[in-house]
C-alpha cells in the first residue's frame, strides 16, 4: 500500500474530466486500496482519483464515526436527486478552506462495485453531500467553485501565502 500526493488548489490537473473505467483490473484494485490509506491518513471522509492525479472515475467514501464503513465506487452516476442542504465542506485540495455549500438534500447514485457488480446508494445528509463533492472531482469541479468568485478570489491569495511560507 502506498500513500499518494493530493493535488492542492488551483493545480490545473483538478479541472481535467476523468475518464470512465472498462476494466476493473489489478492496477484499480491498487488505486483504490491507495487511495482509502490516503484519505484515512489525511484524515479525509473522501477522495476522487482526479485529487491523486489518476483521471478515471473512481471514488473512496467513509462517512462512519468508526472509519470501517469504506465505500469503493467506479463510474458513480447521480440518477436521482431530491430537496436542498447547506452544509460546511472541505477539501483535502484547499487545505484549511471550509465554507456552505448547497447540494440535493438525497441522491441514489449508481455505481459498479470492485467486483464489477452494479449497485445503488440511497443517500441523505453527510453521506449526501461527500458523494456530490466527489463526484464533481471527477468532473473536473472543486467545492470553492461553488461559491461567490470573491470568496474564491480571497482563498487563492491565502493558499498562495501559505505556499510561500511552506516553500
Ligand atoms: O474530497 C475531499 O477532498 C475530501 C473531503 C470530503 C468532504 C468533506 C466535507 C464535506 C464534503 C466532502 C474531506 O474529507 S475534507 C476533511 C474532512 O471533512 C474531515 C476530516 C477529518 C474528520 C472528519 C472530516
Ligand atoms: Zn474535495
Amino acid at each position: 500500500m502506498a500513500l499518494l500526493p493530493i493535488l492542492r488548489f488551483p493545480d490545473p490537473r483538478l479541472k481535467k474530466v476523468a475518464a470512465p473505467v472498462h476494466n476493473i483490473d489489478a492496477s484499480i484494485k491498487r488505486l483504490a486500496r491507495d487511495m482509502a490509506e490516503t484519505m484515512y491518513e489525511a484524515p479525509g471522509i473522501g477522495l476522487a482519483a482526479t485529487q491523486v492525479d489518476v483521471h478515471v472515475r473512481l471514488i473512496v467514501i467513509d462517512t462512519s464515526e468508526t472509519h470501517d464503513q469504506l465505500l469503493t465506487l467506479i463510474n458513480p452516476e447521480i440518477v436521482e436527486s431530491q430537496g436542498t442542504q447547506v452544509c460546511e465542506e472541505g477539501c483535502l485540495s484547499v487545505p484549511g478552506i471550509y465554507d456552505k455549500v448547497e447540494r440535493a438534500e438525497s441522491v441514489v447514485v449508481r455505481y459498479l462495485d470492485l467486483e464489477g457488480v452494479e449497485r445503488t446508494i440511497d443517500a441523505d445528509g453527510l453521506l449526501a453531500v461527500c458523494l456530490q463533492h466527489e463526484i464533481d472531482h471527477l468532473d473536473g469541479k472543486v467545492f470553492v467553485e461553488h461559491l461567490s468568485l470573491l470568496k474564491q478570489t480571497r482563498i487563492k491569495a491565502k493558499l498562495a501565502k501559505q505556499a510561500k511560507i511552506t516553500a
